[in-house]
């Protein structure tokens, strides 16, 4: 336990920064030799992204990345998530390497340490190229052997440069969505068995993110998954209601979280699954559960559970129908599941170096009026999570840093330009940034490192 309270500052080295995601915000989706991915496909797809919104410009960051990096400087920004958009590289996933590709990631490279700002690198955030879902995608290990390369190769590229390493970005929203329901990209929908191998193939993925961090990181180079682990909050904190919160997170992350930490799925996953279980062959489990650095969780949401009332381990409450939410329809406004996320981390599967990699909200249309962008919902939203992140941290919780989603307005998959997550205004017709009213404010509070 520390002594911290709540007026206190953050601790010293508690890393505040922003995140975003490559697909979402360079755009250039067809230059220098660029492939195309699952998402340039799908966005093409009548009625699978709102509007038709293409991923080709997005925020131009391909080209404006120097003027975006100037931006987060002046707003003070020391540490940026982003990804590496892997059929940049790789146009067809294995196959030739575009050394424009290598090219334009060391040039963003050179410019982020220009502005005095970290990267850390997610390998994997959503964007797989098409030539590989033509070869069956995430159900087929055609995959994993192509992302172990692609891990190898930009590991290697980059080494001198990023020492901060994630490895998949949210796996269950890319295999379940992607290959279950159908809602994002590829928009397949099969059945419970081939998505669950979608999801163990994933995980090899991750698995192979951190063998090569070890073999071609070089000296400090840390690595770890980013989960959007199911989260909840107990009702009351009372024991009877934790402990219902406990049996409910462990049941529902048994198949991420759980198989990783146990180094086999687990019991409950297996019984749920039945004849679905994934197909393990001999070893995958070695590379599954290799010792990681940190563990990143985005964070949005969370569902309210208490003690079950006829006997039950838990129970999950409704939410009323006039329950505070942002404009994303799936997001219900919650900040404590900051708190309880990554509390249940720590306490239930021994976590020791826990990262919030993203942590935001979605409203629709905010216009600029008069130079300004006045989301006091943002800031308000932003204000409540970071108190939650700090009663974590008194509360003895090992989390180490916050990532906002997102720096900048930007391509919410399916939603489009729709739905605007950053703190940064984007024009997308003119490309002008405009800072919003909460960008200001967290440029306050990471100068002071404490809640204002
Ligand atoms: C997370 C993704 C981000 C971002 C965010 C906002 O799941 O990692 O890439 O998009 O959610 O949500 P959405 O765009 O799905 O509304």
């Amino acid at each position: 336990m520390t002594a911290l309270t709540y007026s206190s500052p953050f601790p010293a080295d508690f890393v505040f920064g922003v995140a975003a995601a490559s697909a979402q915000i360079e755009g250039a989706a067809f230059q220098d030799g660029k492939g195309e991915s699952i998402w340039d496909r799908f966005c093409r797809r009548p009625g699978a992204v709102h509007d038709g919104d293409t991923l080709d410009v997005a925020c131009d960051h391909y080209h404006r990345f120097d003027e975006d990096f100037a931006l987060m400087a002046s707003l003070g920004v020391k540490n940026y998530r982003l990804s590496l958009a892997w059929p940049r590289i790789y146009p067809d996933g294995d196959g030739e390497l575009n050394p424009a590709g290598l090219d334009f990631y060391r040039r963003l490279f050179a410019s982020m340490k220009k502005h005095g700002i970290t990267p850390w690198v997610t390998l994997f955030h959503w964007d797989l190229p098409q030539s590989l879902e033509d070869r069956g995608g995430w159900t087929s290990r055609v995959t994993v052997d192509a992302f172990a390369r692609y891990a190898d190769t930009v590991v290697k590229a980059f080494a001198g440069e990023v020492k901060h390493w994630i490895t998949m970005n949210e796996i269950r929203c890319f295999t379940l969505l992607g290959y279950g329901s159908g809602t994002k990209a590829p928009g397949r929908k099969e059945n419970a068995a081939v998505v669950a191998q979608t999801f163990h193939h994933a995980l090899l993925c991750h698995g192979h993110g951190v063998r090569a961090v070890r073999e071609f990181g070089g000296a400090g180079a840390v690595v770890g998954l980013t989960d959007n682990c199911d989260v909840c909050i107990p009702v009351t904190e009372t024991p009877a209601d934790i402990a219902a919160a406990q049996a409910w997170f462990l049941e529902k992350n048994a198949h991420v979280l759980g198989a990783m930490h146990a180094g086999r799925y687990p019991e409950v996953y297996l019984a749920r699954m039945g004849a679905d279980a994934p197909q393990v062959l001999p070893g995958d489990f070695e590379l599954i559960s290799l010792p990681t650095d940190h563990l990143g969780l985005n964070i949005y949401t969370g569902t309210y559970v208490r003690a079950g009332r006829d006997g039950a381990a838990w129970e999950a409450v409704p939410l009323p129908a006039n329950y505070p939410r942002a404009d994303s329809p799936w997001l219900h406004i919650a900040p404590q599941s900051i708190y309880w996320a990554t509390r249940f981390c720590a306490e239930l599967y021994g976590h020791k170096s826990l990262y919030i990699t993203e942590n935001g909200c979605g409203y629709n249309d905010e216009p600029v009026v008069n130079g300004e962008v006045l989301d006091l919902h943002r800031r308000d939203f932003l204000r409540n999570h970071l108190r939650e992140a700090h009663r974590a941290i008194a509360d003895g919780v090992p989390l180490h840093g916050y990532f906002l989603w997102s720096f900048i307005d930007n391509y919410e998959w399916e939603d489009g330009y729709q739905r605007r997550f950053g703190i940064v205004h984007c024009d997308y017709a003119t490309q002008v940034r405009t800072p919003k009213l909460s960008a200001r404010y967290y440029a306050e509070v990471m100068r002071e490192r404490r809640i204002l």
